[in-house]
């Protein structure tokens, strides 16, 4: 990788100190750099790694950012939490302060390749399918970024042999300078943190950054399939598409039940579609985007079919969680967002009970209508949304007001009947709640399990 930088003596502010923050915070601080950290959280919310800061040398200005921290500073890595139009970003801006996102510091010291994934959705799968493919392929991999382990704190393992193969977000890309991604993957586009990037076309130029610095040697991964991406193909990479629906230029497509890879005219079987182990049409496409991708990496066809055979999922995205007198309760905690939740309705032929709701981010859900009436009987609603949403669905599909994730579940598993699926989707994010979706999922899941352990136990007494 080029574009390294000196941290020693330098003056670094981190803003936010959850994950990425205390990573940034302690990779700068081992390299000499003059930290200083500081989060809107008092010291008593932040615990444990307070001391282990402070250990490391790095100065602490907690429960709120004062703007003078900016005169003190060379360079800012704001976590990607905090909106890159906070006022104290703003002001750095101003006084001309260069302010760049993690994944850009770790850049400048990764070694090896870097394939890139962004999208609005399948991004988690798609990044955990391309990283299990090209381990099991005999590639040394590392799996990282927005998925839930900052890059960060990956640099240290990277070497001139490591794929590393990274989760981008939006909040991510948008404070980038140099990053450049060998394979670049843009999945789709549909609404999704607009309370941050307020219109569409922002948050898909911001997205679309994970081209910016890509040169003729390096590959861009579209969905052909997908009106929100097509316009964001760049010029200077090699552009390979996935298709679920046309034979495509270059890159991966769906014919009758296979999967093929094309390139300079020639076509290959990859595999058919009766292997891919995910439910869903929108899992075809993270499968097609995968194929495409590791065979830019290098991988061999049959290594591929083999590690998409093999790949197990992703927790809290269509996850299945249990079968309890013949109904069958999924955890889509990652469904964040409106299109997600249209994506898990999809995936299930009818009778769903579904649960929605949390913290709002400006999302329109009366999209959910028609595929509610069609495919639930009932919607639980749950957290702040709630009202909104119940305004916004009137109509569709009978409504419980719900609560809580607990009363929730609760209410669904009396409601359902054998053969129908209860189906954790939300639509939204779950700080109103809960600590982030991991810990939503996580909360549902333990739920579930506390109705299966319930039955089990009715189930023996009654013999
Ligand atoms: N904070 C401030 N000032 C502010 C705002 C926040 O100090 O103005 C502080 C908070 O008090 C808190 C910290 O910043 O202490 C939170 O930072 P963060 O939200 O960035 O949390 P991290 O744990 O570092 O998680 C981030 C990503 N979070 C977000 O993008 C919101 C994680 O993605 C990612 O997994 C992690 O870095 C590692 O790379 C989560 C996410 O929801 C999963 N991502 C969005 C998505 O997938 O839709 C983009």
């Amino acid at each position: 990788m080029s574009a390294s930088i000196e941290l020693r003596n330098k003056r670094v502010l981190v803003v936010g100190l959850a994950r990425t923050g205390i990573a940034t915070a302690l990779f700068c601080a081992a390299r000499g750099a003059h930290v200083t950290a500081t989060d809107t959280r008092a010291g008593k919310e932040l615990g444990d790694p307070v001391a282990v800061l402070q250990k490391a040398g790095v100065a602490l200005e907690l429960g709120g950012h004062r703007q003078e921290l900016i005169l003190d500073a060379d360079l800012i890595i704001p976590s990607p939490g905090v909106p890159a139009d906070a006022p104290l970003l703003q002001f750095a801006r101003s006084k001309g302060v260069t302010i760049w996102s993690e994944i850009e510091l770790a850049y400048r010291f990764l070694k090896g390749r870097l394939i890139g994934i962004t999208g609005s959705n399948g991004k988690t799968t798609t990044t955990s399918l391309i990283e299990h493919i090209l381990r099991s392929a005999g590639f040394s991999t590392i799996l990282a970024g927005n998925i839930g382990t900052p890059l960060i704190s990956c640099v240290e393992k990277s070497s001139e042999k490591t794929v590393a193969v990274a989760e981008l977000s939006s909040f991510q890309l948008e404070l980038i300078e140099k990053l450049r991604p060998n394979i670049s993957v843009f999945l789709n586009l549909t609404p999704d943190h607009l309370d941050r990037h307020h219109t569409l076309e922002s948050y898909g130029a911001a997205k679309a950054r994970i081209f910016q610095n890509q040169g003729e040697s390096d590959s861009a991964v579209l969905n052909a399939d997908d009106p929100g991406t097509t316009p964001y193909a760049p010029a200077k990479p090699q552009v390979f598409w996935f298709s679920r629906k046309q034979r495509v230029a270059q890159g991966a497509f769906v014919k009758e039940s296979e999967i093929l890879f094309r390139r300079e005219g020639t076509e290959e079987a990859i595999l058919k579609l009766a292997d891919i182990p995910l439910a869903g049409a929108h899992n075809v496409e993270n499968v097609l985007a995968a194929v495409a991708a590791t065979k830019l990496a290098g991988a061999e066809s049959a290594a591929i079919a083999k590690g998409v055979r093999s790949f197990a999922g992703v927790e809290h995205r269509l996850e299945f969680v249990a079968e309890i007198g013949g109904v069958r309760f999924y955890n889509d905690s990652k469904a964040t967002n409106v299109d997600a939740t249209l994506k898990a309705l999809d995936a299930f032929p009818g009778r769903i009970l579904i649960i929605l709701g949390g913290k709002d981010k400006g999302s329109d859900y009366t999209v959910l209508k028609a595929p509610l009436r069609e495919r639930a009987i009932l919607a639980l609603l749950i957290g702040v949304a709630a009202d909104k949403i119940e305004k916004q669905i009137a109509g569709s599909v009978a409504i419980e007001q719900a609560g809580t994730l607990e009363r929730a579940v609760e209410t669904a598993a009396h409601a359902a009947r054998a053969g129908d699926v209860v189906l954790l989707a939300p639509a939204c994010a779950s700080f109103d709640q809960f600590q982030n979706y991991e810990h939503r999922g996580r909360v549902f899941k333990e739920l579930v399990h506390q109705l299966e352990r319930q039955a089990a136990s009715t189930t023996s007494r009654g013999r």
